[in-house]
């Protein structure tokens, strides 16, 4: 076999143990992408796919952008891999300035990871050392949120809030509460944009503090809007009032920016969207446009030099990956950035805010349809379960949806969308206009 042979129908598919899928059942009936170009996916049987999920909310510029492909391949001719620890590379530096450049307010310190996992886990160990650094090292606790994803290492699910992701995974981290999600679905049901309703539940964080002694909590995590779990818009309001609260004690504040990151929201993060100043922030995703798997995590400069103290000589931060800030991920995330900026993709959300957000509330009439929400180029349409059988409804539809050639994510009986940024509204009336018949098809 040469190195370019394609293989478009493998002859067995056992040897692959699937990541979040039911593995028995996908290879009874495989579903194969083989290319993608722009807003579409090809099939192993020649049919062309929107992508109205950006891939796994990832590919914000769309597929195969030139740009991106022309420096990974020369990025793999000039230096393809360099130690992460001890030694450096001129992209690693010169990328993390323009990160730092891009993210608002102080956040100007880069730390690079391989995922969003990864990120997170970052994040929270840069917490409880930052405490520590300043000699507040009881500060050990760590908050999240019901209904929270932040990866699946076991930091993340600890303060995560989906239980399927947690129960089976023993104890995880100790000294973790969670706050209550913000989905009200009966004083805010089929909300355009950001609910009304609901600032209230960011008190949770005082009640936590009361239980446990605001002394003792190092990090609150929160995704500014919960993606995984079904897309959960912030109630007005919630956000500033996390950020208070944290201020008040002497919390740190970490926003989970890994779908949020890099234009989803119709600005480049949901720092800018919200207004509201986290103290670390994490991101992966569309950090590459999904191509080379990396993330990063944003700390402020008071994070950042509270460790820069000691000896010279000494490792500040007892982390890091052996890809942390790989040459060839390093390439291909700034050939992404130049793209976005090109494309305009950072205020893509606002130009087609209100086309986007009037498709996805379309779909209400329809019987199966319970609830509708969307922002920024995020939508979400909520089934009614079948009685008896959770999630089904909705895996039916992503079955007949990509029958029908367009690509959609679910969870349990929700429909996420989140297209690539490049979208046009013919692309929107295509995903709509295809979803409508799929809901109507579907038992
Ligand atoms: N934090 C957040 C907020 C995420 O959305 C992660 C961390 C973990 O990133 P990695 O790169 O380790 O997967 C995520 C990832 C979906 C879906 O369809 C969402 C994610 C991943 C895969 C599927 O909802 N989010
Ligand atoms: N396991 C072993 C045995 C290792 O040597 C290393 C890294 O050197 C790791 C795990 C961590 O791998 P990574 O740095 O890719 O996260």
């Amino acid at each position: 076999m040469t190195a370019t042979t394609k293989i478009s129908r493998p002859n067995d598919l056992s040897a692959f143990w699937m990541p979040f899928t039911a593995n028995r059942q996908f290879k009874q009936t495989p579903r194969m992408l083989v290319s993608a170009d722009g807003m579409y996916y090809k099939t192993d049987d020649n049919r062309d796919i929107l992508d109205g999920t950006a891939g796994l909310w990832c590919c914000n510029a769309g597929h195969k952008r030139p740009k991106i492909v022309e420096a990974v391949k020369a990025q793999m001719d000039e230096l393809d891999y360099a130690p992460a620890f001890q030694m450096g590379h001129p992209k690693a530096f010169e990328l993390a300035s323009r990160l730092a450049q891009l993210m608002p307010g102080n956040l100007n310190h880069v730390f690079y990871t391989n995922s969003g996992s990864e990120s997170v886990e970052t994040a929270l160990k840069i917490a409880l050392a930052y405490h520590r650094a300043r000699g507040d090292g009881q500060r050990t606790r760590l908050i999240g949120r019901e209904r929270g994803y932040h990866g699946v290492n076991f930091g993340g699910i600890s303060v995560g809030g989906i239980s399927g992701n947690r129960k089976t995974f023993g104890q995880m981290l100790g000294g973790v509460d969670h706050m209550r999600h913000t989905y009200l679905p009966e004083e805010n049901g089929v909300t355009r944009g950001m609910p009304e309703h609901g600032a209230y539940l960011a008190e949770d964080l005082e009640r936590i503090c009361a239980l446990h002694d605001p002394s003792t909590i190092a990090a609150v995590i929160v995704e500014p809007v919960a993606g995984s779990t079904g897309v959960l818009i912030p109630p007005k309001g919630y956000l500033e009032r996390l950020r208070e609260i944290c201020t008040k004690h002497g919390i740190l504040l970490i926003f989970d920016e890994v779908i949020t990151g890099f234009g989803r929201l119709g600005a480049p993060f949901a720092v800018d969207y919200f207004g509201v100043q986290p103290d670390l922030v994490t991101t992966a995703k569309g950090l590459t446009n999904g191509t080379i798997p990396m993330g990063a995590v944003f700390a402020t400069d008071e994070i950042h030099d509270a460790f820069m103290t000691g000896a010279e000589n000494m490792i500040e931060l007892f982390h890091g990956y052996t890809y942390s800030g790989n040459p060839v991920a390093c390439a291909a995330a700034m050939a992404t950035l130049e793209t976005y900026e090109e494309d305009g993709l950072y205020t893509k959300g606002q130009e087609l805010g209100q086309y986007w957000e009037d498709a996805v509330h379309s779909l209400i009439d329809l019987p199966l349809v319970k609830d509708v929400r969307n922002l920024g180029l995020i939508g979400a349409i909520e089934l009614e379960p079948i009685e008896g059988f959770p999630t089904k409804r909705a895996f039916n539809a992503f079955l007949k949806a990509f029958e029908k050639g367009i690509l959609i994510r679910t969870t349990g009986d929700i429909i996420a969308l989140s297209p690539p940024l490049i979208l046009e509204k013919s692309h929107i009336d295509q995903l709509f206009g295809t979803l409508r018949e799929v809901l109507k098809e579907i038992d």
